[in-house]
């Protein structure tokens, strides 16, 4: 025989792990909404590229020649900005930021007027024929 009490009890505990799987929901959205600096609607700062969604935003940046260029990343995934093209012999001898993870940055000052292709190393079929245009002031 069950009693009554041993009846609710188990309805109840048939019941928890679908609260807490509602209550992880609820929470994950909330955490999404609120966090400062949510990446989704950040924009790129002047001389500043991101890194979000497996692209450099804007591809194509154009600045002065003596100015810095920072970029940011703004993904869960590593990447870098690495001079050049995957299939260089020369990639990164120009500039190479080591692995930048989720909201790291790496900034190159470019003194010399000319147009600069880069990539990144961890996404080298996606994330490639980005460009830094520097002009002479
Ligand atoms: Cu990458």
């Amino acid at each position: 025989m069950t009693s009554k009490n041993e009846h609710e009890n188990r309805i109840l505990r048939g019941k928890i792990p679908m609260i807490a799987a509602a209550l992880v929901v609820t929470l994950g959205a909330v955490a999404l909404t609120v966090l400062p600096g949510c990446p989704s609607t950040a924009t790129p700062g002047s001389n500043q590229v991101f890194m979000r969604a497996i692209s450099f935003d804007p591809q194509r940046i154009s600045i002065d020649a003596g100015e810095t260029v920072t970029w940011i990343n703004m993904d869960l995934v590593p990447h870098t900005a690495t001079s050049g093209n995957p299939e260089d012999g020369d990639s990164g001898s120009i500039f190479r930021s080591r692995q930048l993870s989720r909201e790291q940055r790496f900034s190159h000052i470019f003194d010399e007027a000319g147009t600069f292709r880069y990539f990144c190393e961890v996404h080298p079929g996606m994330m490639r024929d980005a460009t830094v245009v520097v002009n002479e002031n």
